[in-house]
């Protein structure tokens, strides 16, 4: 399913960008993504602080991850339709698991699928992603649609961050010694792209429980 090299480019020890990795299997993840929202709609949620977040979120997998005032959590069943996620689409699951295995984690079996749609504006804070079981895994992410800048920090949140243009169909894979490092995105522009029109979607790939 991938390209036979796509070109790696490491971030840091343990999280390496696979350039355009994503780009043969887009508009097949793209469609999956319209059914995962057909059935667990995108929405607005809300930090513990209270603030809406900016960029709007479903998940698919045995768990999803979900913010209220309460915290940052997994939760089995969607709190919109009370019901269960629906289940990680095949080719996302092949994907994951096969990206994975390029950046050197071999048998990477996601149970979580964090899907965000970026509108213009909407960014996402330094932060780490520390709310799974098992640390040992890593993480998945897939970029589709607008560009957007990532930053890529150390462990502790006032590190210097590496800047990285992420394109449609880039791939992020971070775990290791980088598993719980600092890292969030700038503020999407607005624009238009053939496939995803004004807004930019990510995929996160976690293994939670
Ligand atoms: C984003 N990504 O690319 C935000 N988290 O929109 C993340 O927060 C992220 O790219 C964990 C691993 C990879 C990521
Ligand atoms: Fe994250």
């Amino acid at each position: 399913m991938l390209f036979p090299e796509p070109e790696i480019v490491e971030i840091a020890p343990g999280a390496v960008l696979l350039r355009g990795a994503a780009e043969r299997v887009a508009a097949e993840l793209l469609n999956q993504i319209q059914l995962v929202i057909s059935a667990s709609p995108l929405r607005t949620v809300m930090t513990p602080m209270g603030k809406p977040m900016s960029v709007q979120m479903t998940n698919c997998g045995d768990v999803g991850w979900i913010s209220d005032r309460t915290g940052y959590k997994y939760e089995e069943f969607d709190p919109l339709t009370s019901v269960r996620w629906p289940e990680i689409p095949a080719v996302f699951q092949t994907f994951a698991t096969e990206v994975a295995a390029r950046a050197g984690f071999e048998d990477f079996a996601p149970d979580a699928c964090l899907i965000n749609r970026y509108a213009a504006g909407s960014k996402m804070g330094l932060h780490q992603d520390r709310d799974e079981q098992d640390f040992s895994q890593p993480i998945v992410s897939v970029s589709l649609g607008l560009p957007i800048r990532f930053n890529f920090g150390g462990v502790q949140r006032s590190d210097t961050t590496t800047k990285v243009a992420l394109q449609h169909g880039d791939v992020v894979v971070f775990g290791g010694i980088s598993r719980l490092c600092f890292h969030g995105v700038g503020t999407l522009r607005r624009g238009e792209h053939p496939l995803t029109g004004a807004y930019r979607f990510n995929l996160t790939f976690r293994r939670a429980c």
